[in-house]
C-alpha cells in the first residue's frame, strides 16, 4: 500500500501501535520480577561509562551545535511521550544483541523479535489455521516444516510460535480494532516433529510513522519499511528457544530492511500451492540442546 492511502483510521492505529508497545513491555517485566532488568553496578559503570563517552566524541569530533543539541533533547523527549523507546530500540538496536545472544549456536538461525509479541497465543494443534477475522484479507500460505535437534532427533511436541500483521501491516492486541489473538497462534509439533500452518502470507510493512520515530526517518531521509515477514518462537524442554523471522524472495526491502533483521538463512522458497488456492512453503527449525 502506498502513503497516500492512509486513512486517517488507519494513520491513528499506526500511532497506537507504537504506545502500545511501552505498556506491553512493562506488563511482561513486571511479570519477569526477579529475572530481568536487574543490571550488576561494576556492568552499568562499565556500559554506561562507554555509551556516554562515544556520544561525547562524536559531539567533538562532528562539532555538533546547540541547535542540534536542542533537536536531539527534544526528540528524546518526544520518544518517550509517544511511548515509542521500544520500537525505536528493536528497530535501530536489537539486532546487534541478537548477534550476541545468538553467536554460539548451531542450529536454525535466529534475529529480532521485534515490538510487537504476545506470549501465549491459542493453541492449534499440530497443524491448525491461525486465528483470523472471516474477510480476512490476503493469500492463504501453508507453512509446514519440522522441528529437530542439531543431532538430528525430531522434537515431539516442541512449541511453535507464530506472529504477523495483517494486510495492512497491523498486530492484533497493538493496533486497536483487530480481535484479540488474530494473526497469533501457538502450534505443537506431532510425533514426527512436523507441523503445518494454514496462514496468509504477509504483506511488506512500514514502521508506525506518525510518531518519534517516523519524525527521525523523515528528518534523515530514510525509509520506514520493513519487507514482509513472519514471526517465530521456537522451543522444546532442554533446548534453547529461537526467536526468528521469514522473508520471502523478491521483496523490494530485503536489502535494506529498516530494523536490519534480515538474513540470508532466513529466506523462505514459496511454490504455488499445487493442492490449493495461494502458496506452500517448507522450513524446518533445528534447535541447539541448552547449555
Ligand atoms: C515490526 O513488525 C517489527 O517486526 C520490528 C522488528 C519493528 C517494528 C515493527
Ligand atoms: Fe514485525
Amino acid at each position: 500500500m502506498t502513503d497516500t492511502s492512509f486513512s486517517a483510521e488507519v494513520t491513528a492505529k499506526a500511532a497506537d501501535s507504537g504506545a502500545n508497545a511501552s505498556a506491553q513491555f512493562r506488563e511482561r517485566m513486571a511479570a519477569a520480577a526477579g529475572r530481568s532488568g536487574v543490571v550488576d553496578t561494576a556492568r552499568v559503570d562499565h556500559l554506561a561509562s562507554k555509551v556516554i563517552k562515544s556520544i561525547n566524541d562524536i559531539v567533538l569530533e562532528e562539532k555538533v551545535s546547540y541547535e542540534e543539541y536542542n533537536a536531539l533533547k527534544a526528540w528524546l523527549i518526544k520518544v518517550g511521550e509517544d511511548g515509542e523507546w521500544p520500537l525505536f530500540l528493536d528497530v535501530w538496536l536489537e539486532h546487534s544483541v541478537e548477534e550476541v545472544a545468538s553467536e554460539h549456536r548451531e542450529g536454525s538461525k535466529g534475529t529480532i523479535e521485534g515490538p510487537y509479541y504476545i506470549p501465549d497465543a491459542p493453541d492449534m494443534g499440530w497443524n491448525g489455521t491461525i486465528p483470523m477475522r472471516d474477510d480476512e484479507p490476503g493469500t492463504p500460505l501453508v507453512f509446514q516444516g519440522q522441528v529437530r535437534a542439531v543431532d538430528g532427533r525430531p522434537l515431539s511436541g516442541a512449541k511453535v510460535e507464530l506472529w504477523h500483521a495483517d494486510d495492512l501491516g497491523f498486530y492484533s492486541q497493538f493496533a486497536p480494532g483487530l480481535p484479540e489473538w488474530n494473526l497469533r497462534g501457538t502450534w505443537s509439533a506431532n510425533d514426527d516433529g512436523r507441523f503445518e500452518i494454514n496462514t496468509l502470507r504477509p504483506a511488506p510493512y512500514q514502521i508506525p510513522t506518525e510518531g518519534a520515530c517516523g519524525q527521525l526517518i523523515a528528518a534523515a531521509g530514510w525509509h520506514a519499511w520493513r519487507p514482509a515477514h513472519l514471526h517465530f518462537k521456537v522451543s522444546a524442554p532442554g533446548y534453547e528457544l529461537i526467536t526468528t523471522q521469514l522473508y520471502f524472495p523478491g521483496d523490494p526491502h530485503n536489502d535494506d530492511d529498516i530494523a536490519s533483521a534480515v538474513k540470508p538463512e532466513l529466506m523462505l522458497d514459496p511454490k504455488e500451492n499445487p493442492a490449493g488456492e495461494g502458496f506452500v512453503t517448507d522450513y524446518d527449525f533445528v534447535l541447539d540442546p541448552e547449555k
